[in-house]
């Protein structure tokens, strides 16, 4: 009651104070500057006040959202890769105009005064940058719902080059304070891990308790996440590991200071570093601490709210909460909402199962088989011994339900049968070893399971979770990604996002992007294609600033600008594009000046980060890079092709180089990516596609026009197949020379290189996996395909318009709409404004 009576007479927000006023005293009273700012400052006093209105907002939807009590949508994810929060939150929040302005008055140009800010790079690739364009469309759509997951201290390394090889720097982000969050001093959990579990009598009834060996607390930090047109804001809570107690003052005192220290130092590693791989797990304890440590803070968090509300009404739970696993990371959360609710709150086995196999539900984002979390049991049970025995009693009544709905089967099927689908398994590398095959366990202890494109949900369904599919038909769903056209579209791309909306005649298409479709009127319209020309341009002459800056070469305008920036791993094959590009070159050796000046000038660029213990990703970065100082330096042929590594490719470099291609290459093997979601930034911003029939490419084309892209290489059904042919194959004698001249020494460095050309050599069984030897010749006929459209720059121009007219399916708000209909039965709860 006290504390209301304070709440009811502080002041309705700061938006009484000028913008300039308020920057200026931010910096005044929170830095100590009077005048004479840094662009740095400039960032700080604009972000901290900015945050004072993103608060005012987010506790108007707090308390909207308490009163309410409605659904909640809580979406686990071990990343979110949010990247730079001032250009979005001013946006979303209306407050561009009275932002710019006062920095102008300041002498600050906004978009300057942004670039000072570094990227929260929470998060690998694809399924962190997934999780925060979920939020952002939770948000905006007033879905009631929060993501939780892990404050790393070090997010993504950054990545530098020296002489042309990956180097791994840490990434430091909060040096400087953190304006986008706030700490919740009264927000805090006990975690526990390791111990025993003992039966104890308690009255009449047997009880379960597990004694930890080693306890830390989970301290909660909100992340405000502005929704777009609309006063909603919702939030992230992400969890920072703090040890129990400050510090032993007794062993310090008794001279031995590193025993006083060791408690700080075990807590803190585990919200420590994200581990930098993608689409393969990290098999290592701390990783699997590290879930247990951001799930078990999240469903305490979750269960504390609900009873403050319902009491022990748990009945109630799956109509008030429902979790979404983002993959396999969090999937602990079955044994851990069953441990809650038998241990802690004392209910029984069967109706605390039907409880939690209501409120979870799980994505696949890869097919990788390596990729599929298996924790070795040993692991688990030493770590989790009181999650390890919940898990065998799932199992073993799962594996008794599977015997009695495969009566019908001969006993030996039958046998087989449910040894392929029990979570609990042996590891076929060693016999001796049994796992927990943590996808097994999400399937059994979820409501839905999806997969994150059409092509993708399929292969989940017929092959990697075959057997679960056809017992749990209705439990499989699809749900293709999409992505924010706030961030990625009109918020990167200013320039396009007006004149569609000029063209259109409303800006509404920002939140039904379904509007975009309206531009296919115009994609023939020369008048219309003119201005959509001067756009690109411009955006072509910010990311050639860029490349002078980092390379100190001028590129060419006028060239195509080609673009492939993702993760490097083989199976999206940088590997094949570099091979296309030394073909392109010394097919540019060989002819005439004349000839040459006929052909299409393409500045090429690649960029991704290898995992730092994935050797051969780190030799194809080390291949582009050769091949570029090579052909960069060519007097020949410099004007006609260029080839640049831009390092430390995250996603404020993507906001920039996105609206800049034209080109942009999504060549996996058929079958391997997923989905993709660059794919969909860069049509969103009229970038045409070369790419293969995988992952969200079919859908992209779909919507496009199946003759706007340029699509090659083989089908997934045909890769099976293939692979067992692939040491018969005879390959093209253009690519025979090519291996020649990796392995002769051409681009210098022989020796490194040798392992990348055997990889693909198909006369070494095993090898070329990925089949680039296969796909590389219909590769190199889509390739003259580009440049024979490029040089019609109006069929190029329709096509590029035609892209983003076709982009309105793969807006995230689409997604989020489809997750709350179909899987999490949430609805929109908007507060007053
Ligand atoms: N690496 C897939 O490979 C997909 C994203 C988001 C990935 C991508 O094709 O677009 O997820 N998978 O769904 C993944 O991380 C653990 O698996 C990715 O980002």
């Amino acid at each position: 009651a006290e504390l209301n009576k304070t709440a009811a007479v502080v002041p309705e927000s700061t938006a009484l104070v000028p913008a300039p006023v308020d920057i200026a005293n931010k910096l005044r009273y929170l830095f100590g500057r009077n005048g004479d700012y840094t662009v740095a400052d400039a960032y700080q006093g604009t972000s901290w006040s900015v945050r004072e209105k993103l608060i005012d907002s987010f506790n108007k939807t707090h308390e909207h959202w308490k009163k309410e009590d409605p659904k909640f949508i809580y979406y686990l994810s071990a990343e979110f890769l949010m990247g730079r929060s001032l250009i979005n939150t001013v946006y979303n929040l209306g407050l561009e105009g009275e932002y710019a302005e006062a920095l102008n008055q300041l002498g600050y140009e906004m978009e300057k005064v942004a670039d000072a800010e570094r990227d929260a790079a929470l998060g690998n690739g694809g399924l962190g940058r997934l999780a925060a364009c979920f939020l952002d469309s939770m948000a905006t759509l007033d879905l009631p719902g929060w993501g939780y997951g892990i404050r790393y201290k070090y997010g993504m390394f950054k990545q530098a080059l020296r002489n042309g090889y990956q180097v791994e720097l840490p990434d430091i982000w909060l040096t400087k304070g953190n304006p986008w969050e706030l700490r919740r001093d009264d927000v805090k959990f006990e975690v526990g891990f390791g111990g025993r579990v003992e039966r104890r009598k308690q009255g009449s009834k047997e009880i379960t308790v597990w004694t930890p060996s080693e306890k830390v607390i989970a301290q909660a930090y909100d992340n405000p996440i502005p929704g777009f047109n609309t006063p909603t804001t919702s939030n992230l809570r992400l969890w920072d590991a703090v040890p129990l107690t400050e510090f032993d003052l007794s062993a310090f005192n008794a001279g031995d200071y590193d025993r006083a220290m060791l408690e700080r130092e075990r807590a803190e590693g585990i919200s420590a570093v994200l581990y930098p791989n993608d689409s393969t797990p990290e098999g290592k304890e701390l990783r699997l601490k590290q879930q247990y440590f951001f799930v078990c803070a999240s469903l305490q968090d979750v269960l504390s709210r609900f009873k403050a509300v319902h009491g022990n009404n748990f009945d109630l739970l799956p109509e008030k909460a429902c979790f979404q696993l983002n993959d396999t990371h969090p999937t602990i959360a079955v044994a851990e909402l069953m441990r809650l609710l038998l241990d802690v709150e004392g209910l029984d086995w069967d109706k605390v199962w039907t409880i939690t196999t209501k409120c979870l539900n799980y994505t696949n984002h890869t097919v990788m088989p390596e990729a599929l979390e298996k924790w070795p049991v040993k692991v688990m049970a030493k770590m989790l011994p009181r999650h390890m025995e919940i898990i065998e009693v799932i199992n073993e009544g799962w594996t008794k339900w599977l015997g009695g709905h495969l009566k019908d089967l001969a006993p030996e099927e039958r046998a087989k049968r449910i040894a392929a689908m029990s979570i609990i398994h042996e590891n076929p590398w060693n016999k001796e070893e049994m796992l927990v095959n943590m996808a097994y366990l999400a399937v059994v202890g979820s409501s839905a399971v999806n997969g994150v494109a059409a092509i993708h949900s399929n292969i989940v369904k017929d092959e990697i979770l075959n057997d679960f599919y056809q017992i749990f038909p209705s439990k499989f769903q699809n749900k293709t990604n999409g992505v924010t056209p706030r961030r990625w579209l009109a918020w990167c791309n200013p320039e396009l996002a007006s004149l569609i909306t000029d063209t259109l005649g409303t800006s509404e298409w920002i939140n039904d992007t379904e509007k975009l479709a309206g531009l296919r009127a115009y994609a023939s319209d020369k008048a219309f294609q003119a201005k959509w020309a001067a756009v690109k341009k411009a955006k072509k002459a910010k990311l050639a600033e860029l490349i002078k800056k980092v390379h100190g070469d001028e590129v060419n305008p006028n060239a195509l600008f080609d673009i492939q920036i993702k993760r490097i791993h083989e199976y999206k094959r940088q590997y094949l594009n570099v091979l296309s590009i030394i073909w392109r070159y010394k097919q540019l050796k060989k002819m005439s000046p004349e000839e040459r000046k006929k052909a299409v000038a393409r500045v090429c660029v690649i960029g991704g980060k290898a995992a730092s213990a994935y050797d051969m990703a780190k030799r194809i970065i080390r291949l582009v890079t050769a091949v570029g100082d090579v052909i960069n330096k060519d007097p020949e042929t410099k004007d006609y092709l260029r080839l640049y590594f831009l390092p430390d490719y995250n996603v404020s470099l993507a906001e920039t180089i996105i609206p800049a291609a034209e080109l942009s290459q999504h060549i996996s093997t058929a079958g391997t990516e997923a989905s993709g979601t660059s794919n969909m930034k860069f049509q969103m911003n009229g970038c045409l596609i070369i790419g293969t029939w995988d992952g969200a490419n079919i859908e992209i084309a779909e919507e496009t026009g199946i003759d706007n892209v340029f699509v090659f290489g083989v089908r997934a059904e045909e890769i099976n197949q293939l692979r067992k042919e692939r040491k018969n194959l005879k390959t093209d004698p253009r690519w025979d020379e090519l291996m020649r001249d990796i392995e002769g020494g051409m681009f210098g460095d022989k020796d490194y290189f040798k392992p990348l050309v055997d990889s693909v050599n198909n006369m070494k069984v095993g090898n070329d996996w990925f089949l680039l030897a296969n796909d590389f010749a219909s590769y190199l006929k889509a390739q003259e395909d580009v440049d024979a459209c490029y040089k019609d720059q109006s069929e190029w121009l329709r096509r590029s318009i035609m892209y983003t007219a076709g982009s309105g399916k793969f807006s995230s708000d689409r997604t989020i709409r489809e997750y709350a209909e179909d899987i999490w039965h949430v609805t929109p709860s908007r507060p007053t404004a």
